[in-house]
């Protein structure tokens, strides 16, 4: 079995999401609020000691050491029938970014039978420097971890699907993340005669340290128009361009240690799968292993599934230029002088001079009317 178990906010909505597609899934916050905003994920764990940290992961990583033990219950708990955890969280927050790095390791090493892996969101474009420092700061931490990392990126939602909306970035990737995991965790509950892409086979290319991607191609198009064809190439370049247009961080094409192609598709499209061609966009080609399974319910799909890709370095150094370009910013904003000397001082000295009262009794004022008549 399978589970996805959100860290702070961006964490607990894509479990929530995965609860609604029926995955088993639980949520682990400090803030309640947050916990208790989710609809579709009974399991949730509110780790003590603060409301919130403020997008401070410091504090969640301090508080983490004071309180794993309640996480270690929990997981213990709720979660001993699961084969496969994925740890869903932002890199960009504080919560759940503090606490993936050493929550990651301390329920590896409690539970050594279990398979861990990371979905870590990284933060759009137009995101404060704080959300991109954090990123950077979450991201070199996952880089020492051993296990597979997915990088869910924000900033591809809004640019390959060209929305603008922070509500439509998160139900698209959030969406995504789990849509593709259930099925792909589908294909090996099913059988079929030309080969089945089993639990085995998840668990290992899961279980490879490095970035993961796992992308779903439409290629039944090549076989719709009358001026199309169903080819080698043409399938190669639809897996390719879906590369491209992941929600993912984009792919370094260096190298990929392991992979899965699953077809679902009628059986001539078995013919046209060229694996040379399709992994000949990486700069080393084939991959170390690969899994294969066809199934034939579908007009025409792939998956890739890639695992032990290189760290996304290239994506993590826009992360790094958006933060140089605002640290002269960052600099002036933070050291700026406080002081102010107001100008109004004697206006105000004027306004509030008390009103000289001469103290007169009732009998020297009767005597003043008196003398007037
Ligand atoms: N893809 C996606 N991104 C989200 C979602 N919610 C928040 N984010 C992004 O995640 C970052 C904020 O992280 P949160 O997950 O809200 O932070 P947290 O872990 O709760 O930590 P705190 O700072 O303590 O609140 C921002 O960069 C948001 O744009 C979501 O549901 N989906
Ligand atoms: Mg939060």
């Amino acid at each position: 079995l399978i589970a996805i178990v959100g860290l702070g906010g961006a964490g607990g909505n894509i479990a929530d999401e995965a609860a609604k597609l029926g995955i088993y899934s639980g949520a682990i916050n400090f803030s309640q609020k947050d916990l208790d905003s989710l609809e579709n994920v009974k399991l949730k764990l509110r780790i003590l000691g603060s409301e919130g940290v403020g997008h401070d992961r410091d504090e969640a990583i301090r508080l983490v050491q004071d309180h794993y033990e309640m996480v270690i219950k929990f997981i213990g708990d709720n979660f001993s029938h699961v084969d496969v955890i994925f740890l869903a969280t932002s890199a960009s927050g504080g919560s759940g970014a503090g606490s993936v790095g050493i929550l990651t390791e301390i329920l590896k090493a409690e539970f050594p039978d279990k398979i861990f892996s990371v979905i870590a969101v990284m933060p759009d474009y137009l995101e404060v420097p704080a959300s991109q420092a954090n990123c950077s700061a979450t991201y070199d931490e996952l880089s020492r971890m051993d296990v597979s990392i997915f990088p869910v990126d924000n900033q591809k939602a809004r640019s390959i699907h060209n929305v603008n909306g922070k509500n439509r970035i998160f139900e698209i990737t959030n969406k995504s993340i789990v849509s593709i995991i259930h099925k792909i965790w589908s294909y090996t509950e099913k059988n079929s005669k030309n080969g089945n892409f089993d639990k085995k086979d998840f668990m290992t290319i899961i279980s490879q340290k490095g970035i993961a991607v796992a992308v779903e191609s439409e290629i039944a198009c090549l076989n719709m128009g009358l001026n199309t064809q169903v080819s080698t190439e043409g399938i190669a370049r639809m897996v390719h361009e879906s590369w491209e247009k992941s929600i993912f961080a984009p792919i370094e094409y260096e190298y990929v240690n392991k992979a899965a192609i699953i077809l679902d598709a009628q059986e001539m499209f078995m013919e046209h799968i060229n694996h040379e061609m399709i992994f000949s966009k990486f700069k080393n080609g084939m991959p170390i292993d690969m899994f294969e399974g066809n199934y034939h319910e579908q007009n025409g799909k792939i998956i890739t599934i890639l695992s032990g890709l290189p760290w996304c370095k290239s994506r993590l150094h826009t992360v790094e230029e958006l933060i140089e370009k605002n640290k002269e910013k960052i600099e002036q904003m933070t050291t700026a002088s406080m002081e102010y000397e107001s100008k109004s001082t004697e206006v105000l000295s004027t306004i509030r001079k008390p009103v000289q009262q001469e103290s007169r009794s009732v009998n020297e004022i009767l005597n003043k009317w008196k003398k007037n008549r």
